[in-house]
């Protein structure tokens, strides 16, 4: 028996067969100073709710698998420190040992699947990092949305990444690519990456038809929806380029490998770009939660 928990808003929800739209919480543990962490994601929810479904964050508490956390419980995550950060490779493990964590996308997959959620909103997907080449950091991510029938939406991937390497890997593992709305895969602080998106759509009816054709198929494996920023809160990609490149100096400076690579990017970026990237950050994951909970309401009532 897997140890789930479901808030109580969930639950309810499936009931109804209301549609639900899955929440990672790296992105409060790891991926975001306190307090923005707590108001990002309280807003995330709300604006869930306001386009028409209804949020599921999701974490591992005491041994628990959260489909969705109480107020207290995300209070309680965004302020505590030294929280695991789980993916496929270790969520199982800390939930037998009773531990607690949060779940980056590919973990939250995971989850969404076991809770019959077929839609997951995030900021960023991890991705191939620069250097893979010789340090073959690849996010779990990429394997997760080729195995896993989630459609993830995102902003696109970080320029602390090797983005035209994380597209070939999505490639590689079948992975289908869809910009929202244009050609250009977006680069999440900045709407164009320079790289063409392999997919285009152009309305969440598409994206869902599609998401359920895939399904129709037997086809395992998820979507990525790269939802580019509102132009208002974009920022021009040679700013974020100094950012990123002396963030990496320091990472490598200190030798950082695995799971801490990508949290100590986001924080250095923060730290160098001032309050300005979080808050497009902010902005880009509440852009991505509307557009997520329109593709949860046209895929429809979840099959379990
Ligand atoms: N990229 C972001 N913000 C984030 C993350 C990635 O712009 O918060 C988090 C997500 O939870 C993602 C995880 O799933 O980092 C990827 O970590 P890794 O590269 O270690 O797989
Ligand atoms: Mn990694």
């Amino acid at each position: 028996m897997i140890p789930l928990i479901y808030a109580p808003e969930v639950a309810e929800a499936q009931r109804a067969g209301q549609p639900l739209v899955a929440l990672e919480s790296t992105i409060i543990t790891h991926g975001m100073p306190y307090p923005q962490n707590l108001e990002t994601a309280q807003a995330v929810e709300a604006a869930v709710r306001k386009a028409g479904a209804v949020p599921a964050t999701c974490a591992v508490l005491r041994g628990f698998l959260h489909i969705g956390l109480t107020e207290a419980h995300l209070e309680r995550l965004a302020k505590a420190r030294n929280v695991a950060k789980l993916s496929r490779a270790d969520m199982a493990a800390v939930i037998a040992q009773k531990g607690s964590g949060s779940l980056t996308v590919a973990a939250t997959m995971i989850a969404a699947r076991l809770a019959g959620i077929e839609v997951h909103a995030t900021g960023g997907i991890g991705g191939v990092h620069r250097g893979a080449e010789t340090t073959f950091d690849i996010s779990a991510d990429l394997r997760e949305l080729s195995e896993t029938p989630v459609t993830v939406v995102a902003a696109g991937a970080k320029a602390i990444l090797d983005l035209p390497k994380t597209l070939e890997v999505l490639e590689t593992l079948g992975v289908p690519v869809i910009a929202f709305g244009q050609d250009a895969f977006p680069a999440f602080w900045s709407r164009d990456s320079g790289l063409k998106a392999p997919l285009r759509m152009d309305s969440p009816q598409q994206i869902a038809a599609a998401h359920r054709t895939r399904r129709a198929m037997g086809l395992p494996g998820g979507q990525l929806v790269a939802n580019p920023i509102p132009a208002a809160h974009e920022i021009p990609r040679d700013e974020i380029e100094m950012a990123v490149t002396s963030a990496l100096e320091d990472a490598a400076d200190r030798g950082l490998t695995g799971k801490e690579v990508t949290p100590f990017l986001l924080s250095r970026v923060y730290d160098l770009t001032g309050g300005r990237s979080l808050e497009a950050n902010i902005e880009l994951v509440l852009n991505n939660a509307r557009l997520g909970a329109q593709i949860a309401q046209h895929i429809g009532t979840p099959q379990r």
